[in-house]
């Protein structure tokens, strides 16, 4: 018995090496705390959401009601509004070198446009739904509502690779609004008051924002009027969220990042 004990003794410290890794693949969930608030139109159904000079650019779903919009940050003050044909319902969109591409849901069809006149440029077509985009650089990636990632040609819009994002080696599905904060991928989960933070070269998600302050503070509780929308002011280093028919937009810290 006692040979057994020591044995099991002995091995106990190389069990845990083992079990340990794993249990760190954890990601840590963050509560970021709300350092301000904005006012946001709450009959814009919120899509897509970036900043660009200063000044934020929104886009909004629903079959006839779809827009890209650009508004001044601090009074929600619409500068500018490119509404859509009826029959298409508009999805996730951001700065794609010096375009803006916005995604449709199901129509294959992202649109291009000058982003200070929001002139129409052309199109780029593609397989299968459209949810969210992100780009920087010449990393431009999209989502579909699953937990995948495509990478795309940003001069052709063709796909180059998938990542599935996986935390605790589930997959995390219902991948929706996107935004590149320096070298990670941010993407709102549909239906849910979290942010996966996203390693783009492995799918792992590195941490959790939770948003739960954010969506009680929204006042919103129908089922479709879910958190969507992030965007990164890159020069400020802020970061800033809002929903689906949300009266506000809010600039939230990010816990333990500088
Ligand atoms: N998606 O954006 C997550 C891809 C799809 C949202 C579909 C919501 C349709 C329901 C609209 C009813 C709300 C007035
Ligand atoms: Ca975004």
């Amino acid at each position: 018995m006692l040979p057994l004990f020591s044995l099991c003794c002995a091995l106990l410290p190389w069990l845990v090496s083992q079990v340990g890794p794993v249990i760190a693949e954890t990601a840590p969930v963050l509560a970021p705390r709300i350092l301000g608030d904005f006012p946001h139109d709450q009959g814009l159904f919120t899509q897509g959401l970036f900043l660009y000079r200063g000044r934020l650019y929104e886009s909004t779903g629903l079959r006839g009601q779809s827009r890209l919009l650009i508004t001044e940050l601090a009074s929600g003050e619409k500068l500018a509004v490119r509404w859509l044909a009826p029959r298409l319902f508009a999805e996730g969109a951001d700065l794609c070198g010096d375009e803006v591409v916005q995604l449709t849901w199901t129509s294959g069809l992202a649109l291009r446009y000058d982003p200070v006149t929001l002139g129409k440029i052309g199109d780029f077509r593609y397989q299968g739904q459209g949810w969210g985009i992100a780009c920087h650089g010449q990393r431009m990636v999209t989502s579909d509502g699953s937990a995948r990632l495509t990478f795309r040609d940003p001069n052709t819009f063709e796909p180059l690779r998938t990542v599935t994002a996986v935390d605790q080696g589930q997959d995390v599905r219902h991948l929706n609004e996107l935004e590149w904060v320096d070298d990670v991928l941010l993407a709102n989960v549909w239906k849910s008051h979290r942010i996966a933070v996203i390693d783009p070269d492995t799918g792992v998600v590195r941490q959790w924002l939770d948003l739960t302050e954010a969506v009680q503070r929204s006042g919103q509780t129908g089922e479709e009027f879910v958190l969507n929308g992030i965007a990164w002011d890159a020069d400020q280093r802020r970061l800033y969220v809002t929903g689906k028919g949300w009266s506000h937009l809010y600039w939230i810290d990010w816990p333990g990042r500088q």
